[in-house]
């Protein structure tokens, strides 16, 4: 028996550490997903027995029908976030709107968006499924300071001082954040993030997540009903060895994408060394299993899609920070996701993600199609 383990906590703890002005808040914040993620993992091993399984009755906001387990993880984060006093607003995938805090609760400095349950067509075939969560710092700051600001202790100054003539001043930092979280704080471009990460609940529980400090890995022992460290910072290969595309959209693809991906498969003379295909079509599962074997992952635009059918905020910012912490990236094709600004909550894009060589040959792939098809004219050429 393992007498000598890492928590999450701990670890989170010894990385937090590092910085002598972090508050511990973002710590917090972090337990809390965790928390949230035992409880859905709770849910979800229990859903052959309970009559958890199938659909809610609803549609979500994407128009696709909500399954009872959809719901359960969406309002299990809202109520693990809600009340901490660390969270100015959410954005949820299940949600239409921005959530913001009730009124009764106090607004913090972090605006988090998430996907409670992706992947969730796999349910009712245990496959696995993931929750995946972003987490920015609040750039808006909509209230008044009030009376908490200046009736501080004199412990707790940031700076003082006087003017020989006679003034004395005294400076605090505020500690008071009345307003509510808005729109400018849940849509920022993917490089503000300061976590991102994604939980699986696959044949074990795993935690995987960065703060720009590498990517880490946690197994949930369910006998202690603790994540454990079990990868501490994850490097992905720079080549893989799989591709993984719903290759039922070929005919839907332009040119380009089609000649990228058959260059994935060695079907172009020259270029790379065949891969092998896997693919489940739930995004955390299989972002996690090239994250860790090598490969590449894409969701690109097709004729059904014509933005790809991926969201920017809930899934493709998040897992793109991960990738690029553990040395792969992430484009929508040829551009780097974590520079797009979004305009909407619900903004959808193209995908390719994964080790760094992979994608950027994709991106080369399709530059050298768009250059070829520029000269004859047209731009997007269809395929079919
Ligand atoms: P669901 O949550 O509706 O199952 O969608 C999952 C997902 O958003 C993502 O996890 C998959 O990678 C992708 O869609 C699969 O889409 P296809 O079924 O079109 O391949």
């Amino acid at each position: 028996m393992q007498t000598s383990v890492t928590t999450i906590e701990r670890f989170v703890l010894d990385q937090e550490d590092r910085f002598p002005e972090a508050t511990g808040e973002l710590s917090n914040l972090l337990y809390d997903i965790a928390l949230a993620a035992k409880i859905i993992a709770a849910a979800i091993r229990r859903a052959g027995l309970v009559d958890v399984l199938g659909y809610a009755g609803g549609k979500n906001v994407q128009g696709e029908r909500q399954q009872k387990l959809d719901v359960l993880a969406n309002e299990t984060i809202k109520n693990s976030l809600k009340h901490t006093g660390r969270v100015c607003a959410m954005g949820s995938e299940e949600d239409e709107d921005i959530i913001p805090v009730p009124p009764e609760y106090a607004a913090g400095k972090y605006a988090v968006l998430f996907d409670p349950l992706d992947g969730s067509s796999n349910i009712d075939v245990n496959s696995a499924v993931g929750t995946i969560f972003s987490i920015y710092r609040r750039v808006s700051l909509e209230g008044r300071g009030t009376a908490a600001d200046v009736l501080q202790p004199g412990c707790r100054q940031a700076a003082s001082g006087y003017v020989m003539y006679g003034t004395i001043f005294s400076i605090y930092r505020r500690v008071s954040l009345e307003g509510r979280g808005t729109a400018a704080d849940v849509l920022q471009p993917g490089c503000r993030q300061v976590a991102s990460g994604y939980v699986m609940y696959g044949s074990s529980t795993m935690l995987v997540y960065t703060t720009g400090q590498g990517v880490h890995g946690f197994t949930l022992d369910p006998t202690i009903g603790e994540f454990l460290l079990s990868h501490p910072r994850i490097i992905t290969p720079r080549v893989g060895t799989y591709y993984s595309v719903n290759e039922s959209n070929f005919g839907r693809w332009d040119k380009a994408v089609q000649t990228a991906v058959r260059g994935l498969k060695g079907d172009i003379p020259d270029g790379l060394k065949p891969k092998n295909s896997r693919y489940i079509g739930s995004l955390v599962a299989d972002f996690h299993r090239n994250l860790i074997s090598g490969g590449v992952f894409l969701y690109p635009a097709d004729t059904r899609n014509p933005n790809g059918k991926l969201r920017l905020l809930y899934e493709a910012s998040p897992m793109a920070f991960i990738a690029e912490q553990a040395e792969g990236s992430a484009t929508d094709g040829v551009a780097r996701i974590l520079d797009m600004i979004p305009h909407s909550l619900h903004q959808r894009t193209p995908l390719v993600i994964g080790s760094r060589e992979d994608v950027g040959f994709v991106a080369d792939a399709i530059r050298r199609v768009f250059d070829s098809t520029r000269v004859s004219g047209s731009y997007y050429e269809p395929a079919l």
